[in-house]
């Protein structure tokens, strides 16, 4: 691992002053982070596919636009996109062969809105922020949250591909669910972003485990685990299993952890081994964390090598390699 103060100095050089936000957290045990100057915007985003959602975000963030908005039009290309067998449209099926998709968002005021379980819509994270923007509530699943979907006028379309089809009826043959990391569980793309005004948001978005039982929820439209924004700290997004994602409350952890003044890759990590210390069998277990602070620091750590994130910034789009828990 990278020691902070190098990774605070490769972050100081090659970049331009702006954003001199202090992580000054007083109390026993906490340390205050010096500002870096990272300009912004900047985003993150979970996997190789990280790099097409971030062209799509970064238009708007270089452009002046809100942050809310880029992590939006972020993932909804991968959303979008067919050959894409964990989001969205074309995303593997549950065990009955339904495609139910989870996804969230949050914004800098700490506004989120969710979807959990929904079909037949392809961008579920459109929906979850208009659950956010104008609905009560935070959450909707299932036939309430495709009904209000239908009424804001998503259209109702077969998500299911003929691939993904072939997939699970091959899957139905001898119907094992074995999750297999890094592949099965590597899609789900989270996002988060600080825009030129220094505000931050976050999104997230998935179909969820290959096979899963009908009905499950994962980490990724849950507040506080598969995302968590707050817009003085920092932002996290999580990929991987979401049920060991969940008992840990992962991304609110991250979160909580940079603002007791730790850096997103040590936050990162500490949520890892927190993961990594409750659940018994780590070999067929993949989590990652990503995370941004206020000052536009950037970090990630998994449980075992093979994840990636994709990171736009001053310097362009680039894929990084997430350093891991497993030797
Ligand atoms: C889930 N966390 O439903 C998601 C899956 C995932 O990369 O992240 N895949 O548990």
């Amino acid at each position: 691992m990278k020691s902070r103060r190098s990774f605070l100095k490769n972050a100081a050089i090659g970049s331009i002053a702006v954003g001199l936000l202090p992580l000054a957290v007083k109390g026993k045990g906490t340390k205050i982070i010096p500002p870096v100057k990272m300009k912004f915007p900047i985003v993150v985003s979970t996997w190789e596919h990280g790099l097409d959602a971030n062209e799509a975000a970064w238009k708007i963030l270089s452009n002046g636009g809100r942050c809310l908005d880029a992590v939006e039009q972020g993932v909804k290309v991968i959303e979008s996109d067919p050959s894409n067998t964990s989001v969205g449209r074309g995303g593997r099926p549950d065990r009955d062969g339904r495609v139910t998709l989870d996804a969230c968002i949050m914004n800098e005021f700490g506004d989120c809105g969710s979807v959990a379980c929904i079909e037949n819509i392809a961008n579920p994270i459109s929906v979850a922020r208009m659950v956010m923007e104008k609905t009560p509530h935070v959450m909707l699943v299932g036939d309430g949250a495709q009904t209000f979907a239908i009424e804001q006028g998503f259209k109702k379309e077969k998500l299911l591909t003929e691939d993904s089809e072939k997939a699970w009826k091959e899957w139905m043959k001898d119907s094992k669910y074995k999750p297999v990391i890094n592949i099965e569980n590597h899609d789900t793309i989270g996002m988060v972003a600080i825009d030129e005004h220094g505000n931050l948001s976050g999104s997230c978005t998935t179909s969820g485990l290959a096979f899963k039982m009908h009905g499950r929820v994962g980490d990724s439209p849950i507040i506080g685990a598969g995302l968590y924004v707050d817009n003085e700290v920092g932002a996290a997004c999580a990929t991987g299993l979401g049920e060991a994602v969940i008992r840990q409350c992962g991304s609110f952890l991250v979160v909580e952890l940079m603002r007791m003044g730790r850096t997103p890759t040590e936050a990162c990590q500490i949520a890892v081994e927190r993961i990594m210390k409750h659940e018994k069998k780590l070999s067929d277990l993949q989590v990652g964390f990503l995370a941004i602070n206020k000052n536009g620091e950037t970090g990630a750590f998994a449980i075992h090598p093979g994840f990636n994130y994709a990171v736009y910034n001053e310097n362009g789009n680039n894929l990084i390699d997430s350093e891991h828990g497993m030797k």
